[in-house]
């Protein structure tokens, strides 16, 4: 009898561990999204060989992220070389927060003819 009070007694144990390890593990998901204090979102998206919006001003701190909704590859490319994203497949994101005010012009390598420009004030 005793013997079954301490399997019982191990179970509840076990049991109570487990559910404090999952839901400890559940709530860093939610504390890891920084994004509510740095000015909101903004996004780009490339479609049909084209920057949109081609021209976007953002508060110092801001992050945006452009996403390529087109068919081809497309880059992400400072003028200056502040910031380069790689190779964009269709369906890809790049993400950058910008905290010097300024404007920063970019293009897309593959399609020089596609420019726009993020201004940070
Ligand atoms: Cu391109």
């Amino acid at each position: 009898m005793k013997k079954l009070m301490l399997l019982a007694l191990a179970v509840l144990v076990g049991a109570v561990v487990l559910t404090a390890g999952c839901t400890s593990s559940s709530n860093t998901n939610p504390s890891s999204s920084p994004q509510a204090n740095t000015g909101g979102q903004n996004t780009v998206t490339m479609k049909g060989l084209a920057f949109n919006p081609t021209a976007l001003t953002i508060a110092k701190g801001a992050t945006v992220t452009w996403t390529n909704d087109d068919s081809t590859t497309h880059t992400v490319t400072s003028d200056t070389g502040a910031f380069d994203s790689g190779n964009l497949s269709p369906g890809a994101t790049y993400t950058r927060q910008f905290n010097d005010t300024g404007t920063f012009p970019y293009h897309c390598t593959i399609h020089p003819f596609m420019k726009a420009t993020i201004t940070v004030q």
